[in-house]
């Protein structure tokens, strides 16, 4: 077994980029420690608990060598945040619409590494993550040559844009390794200026306690004020500085079943979603990435909006 034929059965099971990085001294791993000091992790007191083991997948894996990095397309072909007219619309991220990833590609990702245990010759050591694993994804992901890091930090591949998922292989075996991906920005800064937030505070740099993504999704309690107006009907997390990106004008669409919208948000308004009951919401959020607010969370969310509305009229 060796690296083209995990890509050709990466392939198989429906990941639509593979690509191996080598587990080594990467200088953009040394970024995440500046960023916590500086308090850009906000709530997200998880990613100081485990800022060592984050620091370099050896921490993680001790005889790691090589990490395999997969990327799925998990946009759909209804039209962006920014080109809505309509502004009663709930705008919820669509990497939360249809099926939680971590289980969809979690179990591809567990299909990948035991078809890697029976076909390889030699013994070795592996562990597989998405999204949740102690893993900078994404400098893994530049290194694969997936992608580079853009302005707004995401991983841009310049024929799939940036709607992908990223999920690794952190693994022993001593694989061919990729090229890593060229930064291709260049000029543009159209995602900073576009952030209704500000949150883009240099180019690669991103505050989280000014993001709508962690001020919908990771914040607990009150969203402090200041923010309310520039989340507008934004309920469920953000695609702004996505959706403005060159390099997502003309996107791939999945027609894979997984990321299809649910009917619950696909083109519903704030009212709509605020009339609904718990039950129903919940309901509506089983198995997706959005039972990480619980409904609790969401109901917040719209509130926030409702209150805002009924106070202008
Ligand atoms: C914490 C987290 C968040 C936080 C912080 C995001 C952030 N930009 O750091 C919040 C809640 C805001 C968030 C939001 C979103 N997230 Co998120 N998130 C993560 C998580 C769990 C960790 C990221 C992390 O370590 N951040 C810390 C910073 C330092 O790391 P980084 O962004 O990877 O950093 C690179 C650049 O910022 C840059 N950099 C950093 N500092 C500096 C300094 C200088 C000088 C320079 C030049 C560069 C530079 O280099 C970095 C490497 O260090 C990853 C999964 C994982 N385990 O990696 C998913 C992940 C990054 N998220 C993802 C997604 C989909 C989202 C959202 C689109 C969801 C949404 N629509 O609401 C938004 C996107 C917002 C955005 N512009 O990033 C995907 C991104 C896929 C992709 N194509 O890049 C990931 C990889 C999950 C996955 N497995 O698919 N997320
Ligand atoms: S996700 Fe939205 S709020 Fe967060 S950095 Fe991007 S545009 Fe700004």
């Amino acid at each position: 077994m060796n690296a083209a034929d995990i890509k050709s059965k990466a392939r198989e099971l429906g990941f639509d980029l593979c690509g191996i990085a080598p587990a080594s001294d990467h200088p953009e791993l040394t970024f995440f420690r500046e960023w916590l000091d500086r308090g850009y992790a906000g709530e997200m007191a998880y990613l100081n608990r485990s800022a060592e083991r984050r620091a370099d997948v050896r921490n993680v894996v001790p005889s790691a060598r090589t990490v395999i990095v997969t990327a799925t397309v998990y946009n759909t072909d209804r039209p962006y945040s920014t080109e809505c007219a309509d502004p009663e619309r709930a705008h919820i991220a669509r990497y939360a619409w249809g099926d939680d990833y971590h289980d969809v590609i979690g179990g591809r990702m567990e299909q990948l590494l035991a078809w890697m245990k029976q076909s390889s010759d030699e013994a070795f050591e592996a562990r597989a993550y998405v999204d949740t694993g102690p893993v900078q994804e994404r400098v893994y992901a530049q290194y694969a040559g997936i992608g580079w890091i853009g302005k707004n930090t995401c991983v841009i591949h310049p024929e799939k844009g940036s709607w992908m998922f990223l999920a690794e292989i952190i693994c022993s075996l001593d694989l061919e390794c990729d090229r890593p991906a060229l930064d291709q920005c260049g000029t543009c800064t159209l995602c900073i200026e576009a952030c209704p937030t500000q949150a883009i505070v240099a180019p690669g740099v991103l505050d989280s306690t000014r993001c709508i993504s962690h001020l919908t999704i990771e914040h607990r309690g009150d969203v402090p004020g200041a923010f309310r107006d520039a989340i507008g009907t934004h309920v469920y997390g953000c695609d702004i500085c996505q959706e403005v990106c060159p390099w997502n004008a003309r996107p791939p669409v999945s027609d894979d079943p997984a990321w299809q919208p649910r009917a619950w948000w696909d083109g519903v308004s704030v009212e709509n979603l605020a009339s609904r009951s718990d039950d129903e919401l919940r309901v509506a959020m089983r198995k997706s990435a959005m039972q990480r607010t619980k409904v609790s969370g969401l109901r917040r969310n719209l509130e926030y909006r409702r209150i805002s509305d009924s106070s202008k009229q």
